[in-house]
């Protein structure tokens, strides 16, 4: 056997999950947390911990060079399980998939993991990293009051034309054969994609309130809408959401400012 393959064999859910993200937003972090939870395995969270800062700082500072089996990551979310460390959100996703039951396994369905990658990617382009560039979508490391006129107009293209399109893209794939029965996304049963989805439309909902009122109530998609409330009442799901280890938005990927939300 490989030594690669030998390596692979020894993780399993008993390593530890470390996750490594900002303290004081859900964030990009949410989505590791969200799986960890509804796998119901045992993590630790820098969101918590006395120097979570300082840990993540110190993973992403430019003196990391990482180690012999670890690239340093280049921005939180970080996981770290045993001996490995893994970045970014949908590729950490696709990591804790197989593991924690959360995609299909190869042998069950060759390409679902993939299928699950496709869908979370998508809910984290358009309900995500598109939510992200209505507040900043000139720099990201400049204030939004400096950023104000074209945040405006981006919000206004985000609500007419972008967040109609990806609602109704769910609702296809919830209608299509591929989710079998439309309760959720992929296979007939809950995949991570459907963690992203939720995350992801909470995160809006609380940014645009009245723009996804306003969808909610076309009933053109129903489907999407009704996969958000199957999530949110799931048992552990439920339990974490009204945990204190659920943090609340303030100025992260997700905010409110009235003017953007039309
Ligand atoms: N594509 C990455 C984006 C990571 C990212 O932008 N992380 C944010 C926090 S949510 C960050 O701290 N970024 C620092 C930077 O981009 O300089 C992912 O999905 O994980």
């Amino acid at each position: 056997m490989s030594t690669r393959a030998s390596k692979r064999q020894r993780m399993d859910k008993d390593e530890k999950f470390h996750l490594i993200y900002w303290p004081g937003i859900p964030g990009r972090g949410e989505h590791i947390r969200l799986a960890l939870e509804e796998a119901g395995v045992a993590y630790t969270d820098t969101a918590h911990q006395e120097n979570g800062v300082k840990e993540v700082i110190s993973q992403i500072d430019t003196s990391n060079q990482g180690d012999t089996a670890n690239p340093p990551p280049f921005a939180p979310p970080i996981l770290r399980h045993g001996e490995y460390t893994l970045s970014q959100t949908p590729n950490i996703l696709l990591y804790l998939g197989p593991l924690l039951g959360l995609s299909p396994l190869p042998t069950d369905d060759p390409v679902g993991m993939y299928h699950v990658n496709q869908l979370a990617l998508t809910a984290l382009d358009g309900f995500s990293n598109e939510a992200h560039d209505t507040h900043h979508p000139i720099a990201v490391g400049d204030y939004y009051e400096n950023q104000k006129d074209e945040a405006t107009k981006k919000a206004r293209d985000y609500r007419e034309n972008r967040l109609p399109k990806f609602f109704g893209y769910f609702e296809r794939v919830l209608s299509g054969d591929a989710s079998k029965g439309g309760e959720y996304l992929y296979g007939g049963q809950l995949t991570y994609a459907d963690l992203v989805l939720f995350q992801t439309m909470d995160g809006v909902s609380f940014a645009f309130p009245k723009c996804i009122e306003k969808l909610k109530e076309s009933e053109k998609y129903d489907k999407v809408f009704a996969l958000y409330e199957r999530v949110k009442e799931r048992e552990k799901i439920k339990a974490y959401l009204e945990s204190e280890r659920r943090q609340k938005y303030s100025q992260g990927i997700y905010r409110h400012y009235s003017e953007l939300d039309g």
